[in-house]
């Protein structure tokens, strides 16, 4: 009888292990956005964010749906937070901080001790007073962010470009060699739980500059130096193209006992060569194990520092670009869902049709403030595969369509009619696409008319 027993509790046990693989294996219910497809990889996928575009609906709505980690882009440097010797400044970037926690998302600290944007006071500084100054504003500044920091770039930028291995002439170098170590030492002091990095750029390879980092790292481990992580910044276009050794290059540094992250990845360019590079760039992070997450340096192009490149993932309009897709389809997600059974929420089609006719259902969900709305439509094919659709949503009077992502829009008032964009046309039988709008005035209802093709 004993025996019997726990020949059923194995049995029973192992139908519920083949039971929870089946709903886990690929494809079943695939992530449809970055940062669901970067944790089921078990890493982030962020993007640096500037606090003054958090108004713009469009630009926090792309933020909130794709993204699981925050950078701020400017507004945690020393010219930023420290204005005057002293009075340190953290309302901007308190804004990020306190709506990334809000939203579940992580955040990036960048960038404590770094030659570029001091603000003037510590630029006329040297010596002795500003190697204090420096560990006080480190001290300060990581302290005010205790325990909300996933990652801090602790220095940024501190070798030199070229040749020589040699760290880069600045005033904080000038204060001495072991400025870097004292800046771990004071970030580490401030905010024990916070990984701490070293941040570089045409670091991405191995060369000259990469190498001299690699020694650096090498010895702080060596002698106890507390540092976490290396941030590859990986700002890349013609003339700084992704290097063939990269996940080599990432790999030899997880080697040496630390994580390693794409910190500012931004890859100038279009269409297909650049969709694959952003592939090939997402592809060597997840062949090394320590590579805990990608950032972008910025949402749409229009938000780049170097916006004329068009090197990030979402246009202008704030539509993904083929790039987009590459990256998510790279981490294992996509843009439709092929299994709807597997979604608790897939409608079934609203019209029954004889089978091999061509049939679609959508359904809106909304989330509404005063003044406006973000909509997002879930368009589930019927019993035969889709080669496109259109969804009709019925706006109430006051509204209107402002913005659209993962299709085009007829119309912006009344009845507006939602067409698939190339990607996503195709939809197989009883799978689902989401594409979404944003608008301004009440919200509309959540049933739309789909008309498949
Ligand atoms: O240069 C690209 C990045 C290289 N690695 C370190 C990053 O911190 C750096 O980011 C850029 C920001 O994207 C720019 O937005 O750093 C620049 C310099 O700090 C930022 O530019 C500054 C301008 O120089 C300022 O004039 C301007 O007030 O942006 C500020 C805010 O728009």
């Amino acid at each position: 009888m004993r025996r019997s027993l726990a020949i059923l509790t194995v049995l029973t046990s192992g139908a519920l292990t083949a039971g929870a693989v089946a709903v886990l294996a690929p494809g079943a219910n695939a992530a449809t956005t970055l940062g669901a497809a970067a944790a089921e990889k078990g890493r982030y996928f962020g993007t640096a964010v500037a606090a003054y575009k958090l108004s713009d609906p469009v630009y926090s709505g792309i933020l909130d749906r794709e993204f699981t980690s925050v950078t701020p882009e400017n507004e945690m440097k020393w010219d930023a937070t420290e204005p005057t010797q002293g009075t340190f400044t953290f309302t901007s970037a308190d804004t990020i901080v306190n709506r990334a926690i809000a939203n579940g998302q992580k955040v990036r600290g960048h960038a404590l001790a770094w030659h570029s944007q001091q603000p003037g006071w510590a630029q006329n500084l040297s010596g002795t007073a500003l190697r204090n100054a420096m560990v006080n504003h480190v001290t300060r500044v990581a302290t005010h962010y205790r325990g909300k920091i996933d990652s801090w770039d602790v220095v940024n930028e501190a070798f030199a470009d070229g040749s020589t291995g040699a760290r880069r002439d600045s005033n904080l170098q000038r204060t001495g060699n072991d400025w870097i170590e004292v800046a771990f030492r004071a970030a580490r002091a401030a905010d024990p739980a916070a990984k701490l990095c070293y941040n570089d750029y045409n670091t991405d390879g191995q060369n000259a500059k990469s190498n001299a980092v690699y020694a650096m790292v090498s010895d702080f481990k060596a002698r106890g130096v507390p540092i976490d992580c290396v941030g590859f910044q990986s700002h890349f276009n013609a003339q700084s193209p992704l290097p063939s050794d990269y996940q080599a290059n990432l790999q030899r540094f997880a080697d040496l006992g630390l994580d390693v992250q794409i910190t500012e990845l931004d890859i100038e360019g279009s269409g297909t060569t650049q969709a694959n590079t952003y592939a090939a760039a997402t592809r060597a992070c997840l062949a090394v194990t320590r590579c805990n997450g990608i950032t972008v340096w910025g949402i749409r192009d229009t938000d780049s520092w170097r916006a004329s490149g068009t090197p990030l993932l979402f246009d202008g309009n704030g539509n993904p670009k083929a790039a987009y897709t590459a990256v998510l389809n790279t981490l294992g997600g996509t843009t439709t869902s092929p299994s709807p059974s597997q979604s608790s929420a897939s409608p079934s089609p609203s019209v029954s049709q004889p089978p091999g006719t061509r049939s679609c259902a959508a359904t809106v969900a909304i989330n509404a403030w005063t003044g406006g709305f973000v909509a997002t439509v879930k368009v589930t094919a019927g019993a035969t595969a889709l080669t496109g659709w259109t969804a009709a949503v019925t706006l109430p009077s006051g509204s209107a369509v402002t913005n659209t992502w993962n299709a085009t829009a007829s119309g912006s008032t009344a009845t507006v009619s939602f067409t698939n964009v190339g990607y996503n046309g195709p939809v197989p039988a009883a799978g689902t696409t989401e594409f979404g709008f944003q608008g301004t005035g009440p919200a509309p209802s959540t049933t739309a008319t789909c008309t498949a093709r």
